[in-house]
């Protein structure tokens, strides 16, 4: 395994129990909330959470912002939003790697030495998995080999299909590497 795999794991479960120095979420322009991994991680972090949201005044697709994680096991919570997909033609795949690559940016800000990410757009969003996941792996493993920080990066994954598809992804990443 290469330095770089071994700095990249793949986790099947709820993404807020995870004790890692920062999460991402998932999140809408608004920062205010909504369902799957974003609802979730707010019922989690509490009402605090929502009160430094509305202090942010939204967030831009492909860009990310950072809070704390009140109470959640995570030290902070890094808000970012994913594009919806409109069929590939719309920039959604760069705006998704540029999601992945801010976080990332700002997990470095803070020092944070591991990171856990939920598959970004995926839900209700709509991007097809096998593809995000490409995108994803692809720009966590380029940033990852040019940045000491974060030291690991988590994918959490829901269900194990997904978690397949990125260990796929993985084998495949560091094969043509
Ligand atoms: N832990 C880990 N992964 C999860 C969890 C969890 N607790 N809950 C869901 N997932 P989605 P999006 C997975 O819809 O597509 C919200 O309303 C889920 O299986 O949460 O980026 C926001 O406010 C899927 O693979 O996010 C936005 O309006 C992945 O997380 C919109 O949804 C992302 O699904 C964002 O849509």
């Amino acid at each position: 395994m290469s330095e770089i795999e071994a700095r990249i794991r793949v986790h099947v479960g709820d993404i807020t129990r995870l004790a890692v120095d920062a999460i991402v979420n998932a999140a809408n322009t608004s920062l205010l909330g909504g369902g799957g991994v974003d609802g979730a991680i707010h019922r989690a972090a509490g009402p605090e959470l929502l009160a430094e949201c509305q202090s942010l005044n939204g967030c831009k697709v492909g860009d990310a912002k950072l809070t704390k994680g009140y109470r959640l096991p995570a030290r902070y919570v890094i808000h970012t939003v994913g594009p919806v997909w409109q069929g590939g033609g719309k920039g959604e795949a760069e705006l998704l790697a540029s999601c992945y690559r801010r976080s990332l940016e700002l997990a470095a800000g803070k020092d944070c030495r591991t990171v856990a990410f939920p598959a970004i757009s995926t839900g209700v969003y709509r991007y097809p998995k096998d593809q995000a996941t490409q995108i994803a792996v692809g720009t966590v493993s380029a940033f990852v080999s040019h940045n000491a920080v974060p030291e690991t990066v988590i994918f959490c994954c829901f269900d194990q299909q997904t978690a397949d598809l990125y260990q796929q992804a993985l084998l495949r990443n560091g094969g043509s590497a």
